[in-house]
Order: C-alpha cells, then structure tokens, then sequence
C-alpha cells in the first residue's frame, strides 16, 4: 500500500530557525513553504533523497496558535516527532481499505496537503501512538 515515506514531520516552536537547522547541519534545501490555515500551520518541506517509490523530505511544522493540533502537541510533549507520511498511490482508497479494518480516521476525506498533495490523518491511538498520514502527491511519482 505505501510507494515510500514521503515525509517526517517535526513539531517546532521557531520554524525558521529550526529550517536554518537542518541547513546547516545536514545540508538539507528548503524546497517548499507554506501556511496551512485548515491544519493550522506553518510549515517547510526539505528535500532529503529521491528513491524508486518518490521523493522523501522532512516536514518542519510551527503551529499558528496554541489551540491547533500541534500547538497542544507542543504544551504536552515538546518538540519533536509528530507524524509520519506515508506515499500512497490513492488516498481515496488507501482510506477506505485502513477504515475497513477499524483503525480511526480522523479524516474521512482528503485534505489539502503540502505542495498539492491529497491528505488524511489516521489516529495514533489506533496506530500504536504514531500520529499517520496518508500523501497523494498531484503527480504519483511511481
Ligand atoms: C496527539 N496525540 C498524539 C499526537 N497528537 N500521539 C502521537 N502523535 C501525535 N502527533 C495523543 C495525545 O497525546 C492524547 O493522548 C491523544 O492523542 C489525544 O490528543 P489531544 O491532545 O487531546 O488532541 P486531540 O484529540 O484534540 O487531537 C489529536 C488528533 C489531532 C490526532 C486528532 O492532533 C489531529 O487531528 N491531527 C491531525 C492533523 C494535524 O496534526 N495537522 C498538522 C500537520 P493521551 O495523552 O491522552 O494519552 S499538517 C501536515 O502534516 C500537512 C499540511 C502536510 O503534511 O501536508
Ligand atoms: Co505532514
């Protein structure tokens, strides 16, 4: 079901200094920001390598407000890891066969992601404590 790990996610308070971060630690290159008011969020995709199943970046996301999805994530845990992206080919279908088996979705449809890509979250209470994405990017890089 899943073409490769499209991205990593990783909850932050300063998002341009954690992009300064990763640039001059790893050699990492921004390759996309953007504001994500529905997710509320700020976030920067990095390229880190392109393999047979796609491309696979880190997602570095600061939240708009406290009261967002990773704004409680950062009050109660700090930053950190926050989610893991999955590439799939049909996020539609990937959808429907991972509800048939009862794990919870929290989105039933999907959602705009970064750079045009069709998303939905799964929760990581049904998934081992692994907060999951499911990324349809708007070309399927196969
Ligand atoms: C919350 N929990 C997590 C978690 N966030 N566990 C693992 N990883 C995470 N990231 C746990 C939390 O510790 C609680 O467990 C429990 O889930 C309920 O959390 P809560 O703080 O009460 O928050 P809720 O229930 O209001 O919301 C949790 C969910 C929410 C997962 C439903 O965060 C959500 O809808 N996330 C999906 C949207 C999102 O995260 N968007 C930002 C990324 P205990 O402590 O009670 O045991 S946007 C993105 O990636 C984009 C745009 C993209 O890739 O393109
Ligand atoms: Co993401």
């Amino acid at each position: 079901m899943f073409l490769r790990i499209d991205h990593v996610g990783i909850a932050c308070h300063d998002l341009e200094e954690k992009i300064e971060f990763y640039e001059s630690t790893f050699g990492l290159t921004v390759v996309s920001r953007e504001v994500n008011e529905e997710q509320g969020v700020r976030e920067a995709m990095l390229h880190v390598a392109d393999g047979p199943g796609g491309t696979s970046y880190v997602q570095l996301i600061e939240p708009l407000s406290p009261e967002t999805a990773v704004g409680k994530f950062l009050a109660k845990r700090g930053e950190g890891v926050h989610h893991i992206g999955y590439g799939v080919a049909d996020v539609t279908k990937a959808l429907e066969e991972i509800g048939g088996k009862g794990i919870r979705l929290v989105d039933e449809r999907p959602r705009h992601g970064s750079m045009g890509a069709s998303i939905a979250f799964l929760h990581p209470k049904d998934v081992g404590g692994v907060l999951t994405e499911l990324v349809e990017s708007p070309q399927p890089k196969l």
